[in-house]
């Protein structure tokens, strides 16, 4: 059996809790300093979710929860120019420092490097709101940690298409079994299994926590830190109060076995 070579985490919701504070946050940030009076609440949002990408989330938005718009000739620009400002909005919210990366994700990252473990990022976010979160809360060297960062609209279609964890693998040269995803969302679910990707540890947050996760190894309350133990809500954590490599590599041959 392949030898588990590399992590690859996703970012919103598994590295970070950013969406209810983050980009929802900045989503109305951007349509306020346009003059729109649309609101994303915090529950309109979690259903919004559904939809990966925030241009497609905002198509998506139009279409499904505020058809009376009046849509202007050039919807495609319109919509783009609405996401620049928001994630414009969203990288000032970085550079505050007010969302800190979730518990026990610096610590694997500094086990996984120390291991010699190869790291990468796969995501749907836009590359900059990346590498601000990287900044914010690893600081200027955090980028130089991960060996890709595979973001955003490098590839035609997001996540639940496979396509963001193919190319992350084609950049790292690397085959799925040699790999472990950590994700947050059905969304990340599917876009890892239909990868090829078999050893997979989901980590659950409010928007998440009643979603499907099948096919993954590990479920979840996150992955847990010295004196704040994590538990699973389904899987095995073999007597583990957090997330360690050596747990890691037995998750890995159970789901490659
Ligand atoms: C989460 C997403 C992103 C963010 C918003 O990505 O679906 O669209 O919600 O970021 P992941 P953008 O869980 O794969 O990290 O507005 O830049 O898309
Ligand atoms: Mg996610």
């Amino acid at each position: 059996m392949a030898k588990l070579e590399a992590l690859l985490f996703d970012v919103d919701g598994t590295m970070a809790d950013t969406e209810r504070e983050g980009h929802r946050v900045a989503f109305n940030a951007a349509f306020a300093e346009a003059g729109l009076d649309w609101e994303w609440s915090e529950e309109l949002y979690g259903k919004l979710l559904a939809v990966t990408g925030g241009k497609e989330r905002i198509r998506f938005y139009l279409d499904r929860y505020n058809q009376d718009f009046d849509k202007p000739a050039d919807l495609d620009d319109f919509i783009a120019g609405l996401h620049q400002s928001k994630t414009g909005h969203y990288n000032a919210l970085m550079a505050e420092g007010r969302i800190p990366l979730r518990s026990g994700v610096q610590r694997l990252l500094q086990e996984a490097r120390d291991q010699g473990f190869r790291l990468g990022i796969v995501t749907t976010t836009t590359p900059e709101n990346v590498t601000a979160l990287l900044d914010s809360t690893l600081g200027k060297e955090g980028s130089s940690w991960f060996e890709v960062i595979a973001a955003g609209d490098v590839v035609p279609a997001k996540k639940p298409a496979p396509d963001i964890y193919n190319w992350a693998m084609n950049q790292l040269g690397i085959d799925p079994d040699r790999c472990l995803a950590l994700e947050d969302s059905h969304n990340g679910v599917l876009s890892v299994l239909s990868s090829g990707i078999r050893a997979l540890v989901v980590t659950v947050n409010g928007y998440t926590r009643h979603e499907n996760f099948d096919g993954a190894t590990l479920i979840l309350d996150h992955l847990g830190d010295p004196g704040a133990p994590c538990h699973a809500i389904h899987g095995d954590m073999q007597g583990r109060e957090m997330v360690d490599l050596e747990l890691l590599k037995r998750v890995h041959a159970q789901a490659n076995g």
